[in-house]
């Protein structure tokens, strides 16, 4: 038996990287069905122990416990959830100033999900070569915002090597992950951090100001610093599975507190009367866009 962690999965082969070597592995079918109500029952950044076989490929025999992970709705139609990355030190939610357009309601998404699942979470606004001194402000508020909430916020460009320098030092020894819409530049910050890599970068198409989402599965990748980073494809839209109506606000920091005067138990801090978010709201004690994501995502939940 061999110890090991899945750097990379296709669906059906898995990269496993014992410390010394990469075995392609594969995943015995009972293990499909134990978790019904996910699509991915081994995700990146799982501790596996493996067979050996005499082609030497791997078996995968058995999935350590993940010490947490990062979920989203699964897409194309499909039920359940989809498992992006395990055991993780930090997560980042990448936005870029512009091409594509900085949103809110994608890094209060990814927000809520950390929080659910105790993943420590960060905010990086890339591509800021391309803000004018008014954006600047804007992110700045932004970094004023989400710094005061507990959040790292870092803002980069891959031309500006201090950010750059600054990124290394935070992913340093840690297992990170980038996560974020096509061609905000994650597989660009990776290339830059540790030009060992050349990554396949895509272009953003002018029509759409959208990427073409050229990175295709999530890799776990060793840095030079000593740090695991996972580049994943980029995502539409973060859809968060399993979090019911009535636990939302547990995962906005800033209304832990308020939420504790509402009169009603069962508040959803909409329209009831004597709700404590609400007031804090009307107090200016909970920013506007924040509570605006709440709304955004409560709806969505139901
Ligand atoms: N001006 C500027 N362009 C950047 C920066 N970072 C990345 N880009 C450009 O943005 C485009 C998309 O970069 P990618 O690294 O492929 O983006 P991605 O987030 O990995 O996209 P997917 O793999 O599709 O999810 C490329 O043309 C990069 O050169 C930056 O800091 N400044
Ligand atoms: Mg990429
Ligand atoms: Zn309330």
């Amino acid at each position: 038996m061999q110890k090991g962690r899945v750097i990379q999965s296709t669906g059906s082969w898995y990269k496993v990287d014992t410390g010394s070597e990469v075995i392609q592995s594969r995943l015995p079918g009972r293990f499909r069905l134990e978790g019904k109500e996910v699509t991915n029952p081994i995700a990146v950044g799982d501790w596996v122990d493996l067979e050996i076989n005499k082609d030497g490929s791997g078996t995968i025999a058995e999935i350590h416990e993940r010490s947490n992970y990062i979920t989203r709705q699964a897409t194309h139609g499909r039920r359940g959830e989809h498992i992006l990355v395990t055991n993780l030190d930090l997560a980042f939610v990448v936005q870029s100033y512009k091409q594509p357009k900085l949103k809110e309601g994608f890094i209060d998404r990814f927000l809520v999900t950390c929080e659910a699942y105790e993943v420590p979470a960060g905010i990086i606004v890339n591509k800021m070569d391309m803000s004018t001194p008014q954006g600047a402000e804007f992110i700045e508020s932004l970094r004023e915002l989400y710094e005061g909430l507990g959040y790292q916020f870092l803002t980069t460009s891959i031309h500006d090597e201090d950010s750059i320098d600054e990124l290394n030092e935070i992913l340093k020894d840690k297992t990170s992950v980038f996560i974020g819409p096509s061609g905000v530049g994650k597989t660009s910050l990776l290339n830059t951090l540790d030009p060992t890599y050349s990554e396949k970068v895509g272009e953003v198409s002018s029509y759409s100001n959208k990427g073409k989402h050229t990175t295709t599965f999530a890799k776990l990748i060793r840095l030079n610093n000593g740090g695991l980073l996972a580049d994943t494809p980029g995502i539409r839209e973060f859809g968060l599975y399993n979090i019911e109506p009535w636990e939302l606000s547990l995962y906005f920091p800033e209304m832990l507190e308020p939420r504790q005067n509402c009169k009603f138990n069962t508040c959803t801090h909409l329209h009831e009367p004597g709700c404590g978010v609400i007031e804090a709201f009307e107090l200016g004690e909970i920013n506007a866009s924040r509570y605006n994501s709440y709304i955004n995502i409560l709806e969505s939940l139901n």
